[in-house]
């Protein structure tokens, strides 16, 4: 067990029993190599009765899965990591791309018909595969946030920020007192109350905060919105297609004004110490970011990636019937 891996654990209170797995990767990206070990999962402890706080359970299973929290693999993965976002509102969807090798789903319910009870159950989905469930919350406002967080997310991602003033709001809605005003309840982040007497030594840990630079207000305050972001957001995240709008520039991904401005965040997130990830609408685009040193790429949607397949192969079909 690497140094990192076991203070991650430590802080969890959690005891591992490590099994024999494999150097690994998991979804095609390197990760430290004790996390690797037993492909992320590790058997956890059943935790005490008086861990559950008068929440009842704590005496059903033989023991839990856990995983190596999202937020220090934000943090500490030595290489970028890749995801998709979902669209669908189901959880089939959900776990199938799961399957397929990402690090990391973003549910997106920012842009879909989906509420709180069924991006529930495709977290829920996600929960059988190696991949980690990000969800991109509708807004910035408590229900959505300490919402998606009571549900189980690993991270959220929050879209359209402007001022300190939304960071501010984040970090209220997202951590417990005595550092925001998070309610604590029994949901299925404290495995529906059976691990909620943990709280008070590992609040505030394991679920990554990611925040999306897509305002020319956004962009105006950089400086200021990285200070405020302190230690308290593990990621910032471009989303070129809000940006080019409120440049007056939609969907010209190549002006060397958007270009600029995306270089410019870059160079400041770096010079901050911050990670910094981009939205890429395709393979090629997420390759070209990723040389460009980006931390971690979204690519797409599962429905925009599905549509692109379908009518390139349609097209090379069509196109040797002539029709
Ligand atoms: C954008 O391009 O505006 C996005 O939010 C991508 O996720
Ligand atoms: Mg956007």
């Amino acid at each position: 067990m690497t140094e990192l891996a076991g203070e991650v654990a430590k802080r969890a209170g959690i005891e591992f029993v490590v099994g024999a797995g494999p150097e690994s990767t998991v979804g095609g990206t390197s990760v430290p190599s004790s996390a690797a070990s037993g492909n992320f999962y590790e058997t956890q402890k059943q935790p005490a009765a008086a861990d559950s706080g008068g929440y009842g359970g704590g005496s059903a299973h033989g023991g839990l899965t856990v995983r190596y929290p999202f937020r220090d693999f934000l943090r500490n993965n030595p290489a970028p990591i890749v995801g998709t976002f979902i669209g669908t509102p189901h959880p089939v969807i959900t776990e199938f791309i799961g399957h397929l090798g990402f690090d990391f789903l973003t549910i997106d319910s920012e842009h879909n018909a989906m509420h709180l009870e069924t991006v529930q159950r495709m977290l829920q989905g996600l929960s059988a595969c190696n991949t980690y469930g990000m969800v991109r919350v509708p807004g910035i406002t408590y229900e959505a946030i300490a919402g998606a967080l009571d549900i189980g997310a690993d991270a959220i991602l929050v879209p359209q920020i402007r001022t300190v003033d939304d960071i501010m709001k984040i970090k209220a809605f997202s951590q417990y007192p005595p550092k925001g005003r998070r309610g604590v309840g029994p949901g299925r982040s404290v495995i529906y109350g059976n691990t909620i007497g943990k709280l008070a030594e590992q609040s505030n840990t394991g679920v990554g905060i990611v925040i999306q630079l897509e305002t020319v207000q956004a962009v105006q305050n950089i400086d200021d919105i990285l200070r405020a972001a302190d230690d308290f957001v593990d990621m910032f995240f471009i989303g070129p297609g809000d940006l080019s709008m409120d440049m007056g520039i939609f969907a010209q991904f190549s002006n060397p004004k958007l270009i600029d401005t995306i270089m410019m965040l870059r160079e400041r997130t770096k010079a901050a110490g911050k990670k910094l990830g981009i939205f890429a609408g395709d393979f090629d685009a997420a390759c070209k970011w990723l040389d460009k040193g980006f931390d971690m790429v979204i690519i797409n949607s599962e429905l925009g990636l599905l549509g692109m397949s379908i009518s390139n192969g349609l097209s090379k079909v069509r196109k040797m019937i002539g029709g």
